[in-house]
């Protein structure tokens, strides 16, 4: 086993060099425009818009306020079908607009909302699905707005892992009513804190851009209770700098699942899980479920790096339909919810990261494939 100097964690920002930085720094300090759709902010706009291939993108200061605006944008109300196998934020974005999260199982294979089950928690008041890419495991886009369009419904993707993700050669970013994004530290795509909805056209960006400036339309007119969900300058200048580099971090994404994924083929009880055929995958994560019959538990394999100061990541366990504030929901009953706290048990998601070199991951490796 080789020697290690340094911690691994599940995931690390990738930053260019500083220096590479300091221009556009410097070129914020001369203008002084810090915020409030500065330069670079529009510039990372137009940038991101071309990058993905989609029409329109509104960026925020971060994801979760993103989502808690796309739901005033479209002005949702009352139920929402949602999958319980995500991060906290998804489900927090609807009570923080009084919408009643509807939990429905995944599809055990994508870790998925299950389009079969959706159509059984519709009621009247069901106004919209908030389903999530998870991993960037592309949801079945197709199969969703079937039943949104049977049912007057509005879809909205939490695509926070989905940055440039594709599927049958087009942007999955194109689907639903509106997608959004996180740009978080911890993410494929960083502007520190960041996030963006995507949306089809120039009608709806407008609105959006009314809500997170407070619903400002003008110096004067005030249009509705907006928040302030404003990227500033600084995180817009670290997209536009990140842009430059992402394919080759994607490319260095790619790799280190390839080394994971052929040293695990041996072994069926630790499974790689991956996105459906077609889909262009951003290698947003690297989750591996331990099966139940593998000798070393779950949670034991998670100690055992964490003592070898390796630090992955349950993601998502607990389950969000177990936290306190969502299981006295009729739909948060666990006999529901088969899929999603089966795999909530035993996924361990793998450090993956392009500052992360083959012989780290070896060491990853060493400890998930020693004889126990
Ligand atoms: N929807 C979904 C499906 C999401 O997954 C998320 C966020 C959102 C919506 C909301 O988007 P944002 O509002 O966050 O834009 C992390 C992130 O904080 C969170 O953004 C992310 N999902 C979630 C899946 O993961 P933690 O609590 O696991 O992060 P933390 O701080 O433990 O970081 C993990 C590892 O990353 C650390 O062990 C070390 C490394 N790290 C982290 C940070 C913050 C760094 O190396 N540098 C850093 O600056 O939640």
């Amino acid at each position: 086993m080789s020697k290690r100097h340094r911690p691994i964690y599940v995931t690390e920002p990738h930053l260019p060099p500083l220096a590479d930085f300091m221009p556009y720094l410097e070129a914020i300090w001369q203008s002084k425009r810090l915020t409030n759709s500065g330069p670079f902010h529009e510039q990372l706009e137009s940038a991101l818009a071309d990058y993905l291939g989609v029409e329109h993108l509104s960026l925020f200061a971060n994801g979760t306020l993103a989502l808690v605006t796309a739901m005033q944008a479209l002005r949702i109300t009352g139920e929402v079908i949602t999958t319980p196998y995500t991060f906290a934020a998804t489900t927090h974005s609807l009570l923080w607009n009084n919408l009643k999260p509807v939990f429905v199982d995944v599809d055990p294979k994508t870790c998925n909302l299950d389009p079969d089950r959706i159509e059984e928690a519709i009621t009247p008041a069901t106004t919209a699905i908030l389903p999530v890419h998870c991993y960037g495991f592309p949801c079945d886009v197709e199969r969703i707005e079937a039943i949104a369009d049977t049912y007057g419904l509005k879809v909205i993707y939490d695509a926070a892992h989905a940055f440039g993700v594709r599927h049958d050669g087009e942007s999955i970013l194109r689907h639903g009513d509106l997608s959004v994004l996180s740009f978080h530290a911890t993410k494929v795509f960083n502007t520190f804190e960041g996030g963006a909805i995507v949306c089809p056209n120039d009608k709806i960006k407008r609105r959006i851009d009314h809500l997170k400036n407070f619903g400002f339309a003008d110096e004067v007119t005030v249009v509705a209770p907006g928040i302030n969900g404003k990227m500033n300058e600084v995180c817009a200048a670290m997209g536009l700098l990140q842009l430059e580099h992402i394919d080759a971090a994607l490319a260095t994404r790619s790799r280190i699942y390839r080394q994971y994924a052929e040293a695990l083929a041996a072994v069926p009880t630790l499974q790689l899980i991956g996105p459906p055929e077609g889909t262009q995958w951003n290698v947003a994560y690297c989750p591996m479920l331990v099966s139940d019959t593998h000798p070393v538990s779950r949670d034991a394999l998670y100690d055992r790096l964490k003592a070898a100061d390796i630090h992955v990541r349950r993601y998502f366990y607990p389950l969000i339909s177990s936290f306190p504030m969502y299981r006295g929901l009729p739909s948060a009953v666990p006999s529901r919810l088969g899929n999603a706290h089966r795999i909530a048990r035993q996924v361990i998601c793998l450090p993956i990261h392009p500052g992360l070199g083959a012989d780290e991951v070896g060491s990853v490796l060493d400890i998930l494939l020693a004889a126990d």
